[in-house]
């Protein structure tokens, strides 16, 4: 039996740095239409456009109602990574697979994220549908965690993002976790 305090929408953070496949991960799995607050990039970040408070989108997944935000990637946002992980269930570190360049900011934002709020997180590494791409594997020995909390995913595949977040959800829903 589910308790009642799962009963309420769950709560997931989608993170990690610019490019990393965040709002594309967003829009790939949300049902409802994608609340997005993009504004014109005041930086040269290699894009246009980029998150400045949130992605939201919501989705029904292994019968409970998920509510998915995705963080800025930015730091000057950082404070946005602590108010989103307030009450989460969840987070999802995303680092794109061919963006090794980023992956110490990647565990920067996870560090800051973690030491202020401690929770459940895996990490989810993009593009694996590329070539030239890192694997979860060496994304773990790089990130010093143990290869399940690691896994791959192509962000913009439904299916590839849904089993992401079926597997966060396994382990934040575990009785160990
Ligand atoms: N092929 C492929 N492209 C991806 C993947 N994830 C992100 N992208 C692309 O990478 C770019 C940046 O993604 P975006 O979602 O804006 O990154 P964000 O800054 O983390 O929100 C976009 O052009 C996406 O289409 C992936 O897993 N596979
Ligand atoms: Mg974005």
């Amino acid at each position: 039996m589910i308790p009642d305090s799962l009963q309420a929408p769950l709560k997931l953070v989608i993170s990690g740095p610019v490019g990393a496949g965040k709002t594309t991960f967003v829009q790939s799995l949300s049902e409802t239409p994608v609340i997005a607050t993009e504004a014109e990039a005041s930086e040269d970040i290699g894009k246009q456009y980029t998150t400045v408070a949130f992605d939201f989108g919501t989705l029904e997944l292994a019968g409970h109602t998920i509510h998915l935000y995705g963080t800025p990637g930015q730091d000057r946002f950082d404070f946005m990574w602590e108010v989103l992980c307030e009450g989460a269930l969840g987070l999802a570190l995303l680092v794109s697979g061919q963006a090794p360049q980023d992956f110490l900011h990647a565990r920067n934002i996870l560090e800051f994220i973690t030491s202020r709020i401690p929770v459940p997180f895996i990490v989810g590494v993009t593009r694996q549908d590329c070539e030239n791409v890192w694997s979860p594997a060496d994304v773990a020995a790089y990130f010093d965690l143990p290869e399940e909390q690691v896994v791959g995913v192509n962000a913009s595949d439904p299916d590839s993002a849904r089993d992401l977040l079926g597997h966060l959800l396994s382990l934040t829903l575990s009785p160990t976790a």
